[in-house]
């Protein structure tokens, strides 16, 4: 090759390396954190600073917000500006563990419509009173699991009971769970404290036959599970549900002609 051509081969070998390698500009916004998400976890942004300390008078890095002040308005902005919808949680004292860079703002007030937390008040760039001890973190609703249900059994006989289980990500705790049949107005509510929930149902008739999901309300959202099907049967023949000191009660009974009463 001659040294023309190979001077050509290095400029566009460079050319390439400036145009892919990552080099985040300033004002950038990332999630990050021992168990973050897309759009859960610590809240770092990317600056640019003057150092009048040092020779190299101006830096570029990542760092993290302080938890002084920090609320769901603060939350929402940071949510928007990357794109994960609507803040479930603020999280102080470094919930997704302590960041080690620059603590870049402190008692950060947005009104909660800015667009990007650049432009909400804080008290300057790298001025603060924390540690990464009060590093703040947020849960944004885009990551907020399907909550899953799941049947003790999808057949259960006539008369019988079975249990119906809600869960969701124990990170999202403390909502509210309602089970209920996609057709038809059969509705149950159970609020909880942990993730998951049971629901029994008792004395199984054939209006309880069809599809189920639960649903979970958290800040006024409502999430769905997939929804799967529960088959009441005829036949005594117990595969699943609870209830067998009242099957012989129940086989009696079953002779004598259910009645197709709602009885939850
Ligand atoms: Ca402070
Ligand atoms: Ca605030």
């Amino acid at each position: 090759m001659e040294g023309r051509e190979k001077r050509a081969l290095h400029f566009l070998i460079l050319v390439a390396y400036l145009v892919v390698s990552p080099s985040p500009s300033a004002g950038l916004l990332r999630l990050a954190g021992s168990g973050s998400t897309r759009c859960s976890g610590r809240v770092e942004i990317y600056k640019s600073y003057y150092n009048y300390n040092s020779y190299s008078y101006r830096y570029s890095s990542w760092g993290t917000v302080c938890d002084d002040g920090w609320d769901l308005k603060d939350a929402e902005v940071v949510c928007r500006e990357l794109n994960c919808g609507i803040a479930l949680e603020a999280l102080g004292s470094a919930y997704f563990g302590q960041g080690t860079e620059t603590i870049m703002l402190d008692d950060v007030d947005c009104s909660g419509s800015e667009t990007s937390l650049n432009d909400c008040r804080h008290r300057g760039l790298r001025t603060h009173d924390c540690s990464h001890s009060e590093d703040a973190g947020v849960v944004c609703s885009e990551t907020l699991p399907q909550p899953t249900i799941s049947l003790y059994s999808n057949e259960v006989t006539w008369g019988q009971g079975i249990r119906i289980t809600c869960s969701v990500s124990y990170k999202f705790s403390g909502g509210t769970f309602i089970l209920q049949k996609t057709s038809g107005s059969f509705s149950q509510t159970k609020p909880s404290s942990t993730s998951s929930v049971i629901f029994n149902l008792h004395n199984v008739n054939f209006d309880h036959d069809g599809l189920y999901q639960c649903q979970y309300m958290k800040t006024s959202q409502r999430f769905n599970s997939s929804p799967v099907r529960l088959s009441v049967t005829e036949h005594n023949q117990r595969r699943g549900g609870y209830g067998q000191r009242e099957t012989q009660t129940n086989k009696k009974r079953f002779k004598q002609k259910p009645e197709r009463i709602l009885t939850v």
